[in-house]
C-alpha cells in the first residue's frame, strides 16, 4: 500500500525524519532557509500532512491551493502562524507541542530576567572590549531580583513556571494579569495574585510577557504602557514579537523611562529593529527559549506523533481544532 506523503518544511533531527519515514513518503526542505510561500504551496502539492516549525503561514488561500492537506503539525506551542478558523473550515487538523517545552522555556525566561536585572550582557561587552581597568562602586549596578515584585502578563503553563521559580526560589511577590483567573489552587501553588493590567504595569519590578500572539495582543506593550511602568523596571519578552512595539521600547530604553529589557522574540524576526541593536540596556537572544537538545527533540517527536497519530491511526495527540476529528 502507498504510504501517505508529507512535507517537513525545515531541517529537523535526522532521527525524527527516520521515524516519519517508517510511515510516510517524506519530502524535506533540506535548506536552512524557510520555504517561500510559492515554494511551500508547490511542495505541498499532493501532501496529506506538513511538519511546520512556526514560520510557515497556513491560511485560507494556501489551504485552497492544497486540497489534499489533512494536518499541519507545528513544532512549537505557539500557533499564530495558523489561521485556525480557516483550517477548521477546510477540515484540516492543526496540532502544536504544549507541555514538553514548559519548564525549559520558564528556565530561560527566568535566566533572561536575571541577566537583564543584573546587567550581565552590558558587563560582558565592557569586559570583552578591554575597558575593565578599575573598580568603581557603581559599576553595572542593577536591580535586585530576590524579594522584588514579579509581574506576569499571560498566565498559561510557562507563566506559571516562571511564577513558581520567582515565588519559591527567589522570594518574589508575584502578581499576574490574564484573560482568565487561575483556580484558587493554582494561585496558591504559584503564590500569585491576580491584578488588573494597570496595576501590573505600575507595580512590577520585573515584568515578564508570556501571552500568545493574536490581533488582540498585538502591541499589548507600547508607548502608553511603558509610560506606566517604574523607571527602575525591567521588561522581559519570551512570548512573541509583535506583542511589544519594538520602536516604542527602544525609545523608552534610550530615554531610560524603564531600566532595561530582555528580549528573545522580535517583530519581524529574524530582523531586529535597528534601534534595539544600539541601545545598551537590553539583552537580546535569537528566539532560543525552548532550545535545549532534550526539549527540541521532545517537541519534534511530539509533532511527529501528531502526524503519525492522525494520518495512520486517526488519533492525534495534541489537536488544536478537535472538531475536525468528528467531521
Ligand atoms: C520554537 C516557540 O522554538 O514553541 C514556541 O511557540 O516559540 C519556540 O519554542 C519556535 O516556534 C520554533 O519551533
Amino acid at each position: 500500500m502507498n504510504k501517505p506523503s508529507i512535507l517537513v518544511a525545515r531541517a529537523v533531527f535526522p532521527e525524527v525524519i527516520a521515524r516519519l519515514q517508517q510511515h510516510f513518503d517524506v519530502e524535506q526542505n533540506p535548506a536552512d532557509e524557510p520555504l517561500s510561500r510559492e515554494q511551500l504551496v508547490a511542495r505541498l502539492h499532493g501532501k496529506a500532512g506538513v511538519f511546520t516549525t512556526g514560520g510557515e503561514r497556513i491560511d485560507a488561500s494556501l489551504l485552497a491551493a492544497c486540497p489534499q492537506l489533512r494536518i499541519c503539525a507545528n513544532m512549537a506551542v505557539g500557533y499564530n502562524n495558523f489561521d485556525l478558523p480557516a483550517m477548521t473550515a477546510a477540515k484540516v487538523l492543526a496540532t502544536n507541542t504544549p507541555d514538553v517545552l514548559t519548564e525549559t522555556t520558564a528556565d530561560f525566561g527566568f535566566a533572561l530576567l536575571m541577566a537583564t536585572a543584573r546587567r550581565m550582557a552590558e558587563g560582558e561587552h565592557f569586559l570583552r572590549a578591554g575597558k575593565w581597568n578599575k573598580w568603581a562602586y557603581d559599576m553595572f549596578s542593577g536591580s535586585d531580583v530576590h524579594g522584588s515584585t514579579l509581574g506576569i502578563l499571560g498566565m498559561g503553563r510557562i507563566g506559571q513556571g516562571i511564577a513558581r521559580r520567582g515565588a519559591h526560589g527567589f522570594g518574589m511577590k508575584v502578581i499576574y494579569h490574564n484573560r482568565s483567573r487561575l483556580s484558587p489552587e493554582l494561585e496558591s501553588e504559584c503564590k500569585a495574585r491576580y491584578v488588573g493590567k494597570e496595576e501590573l504595569l505600575r507595580e512590577s519590578d520585573h515584568l515578564v510577557l508570556v501571552l500568545p500572539y493574536s490581533a488582540q495582543s498585538h502591541h499589548s506593550i507600547g508607548a502608553a504602557e511603558l509610560a506606566q511602568m517604574k523607571p527602575t523596571a525591567t521588561l522581559i519578552n519570551v512570548a512573541r514579537g509583535g506583542i511589544v512595539d519594538d520602536a516604542a521600547l527602544a525609545k523608552a530604553l534610550r530615554e531610560r523611562r524603564i531600566a532595561a529589557a530582555g528580549l528573545d522574540v522580535f517583530e519581524g524576526e529574524p530582523k531586529v529593529h535597528p534601534d534595539l541593536l544600539t541601545v545598551p540596556n537590553v539583552v537580546l537572544t535569537p528566539h532560543i527559549a525552548s532550545a535545549t537538545v532534550p526539549t527540541r527533540l521532545a517537541m519534534a517527536n511530539l509533532a511527529a506523533d501528531n502526524l503519525i497519530g492522525y494520518l495512520v491511526h486517526g488519533k492525534p495527540v495534541t489537536p488544536l481544532n478537535p472538531e475536525v476529528l468528528g467531521s
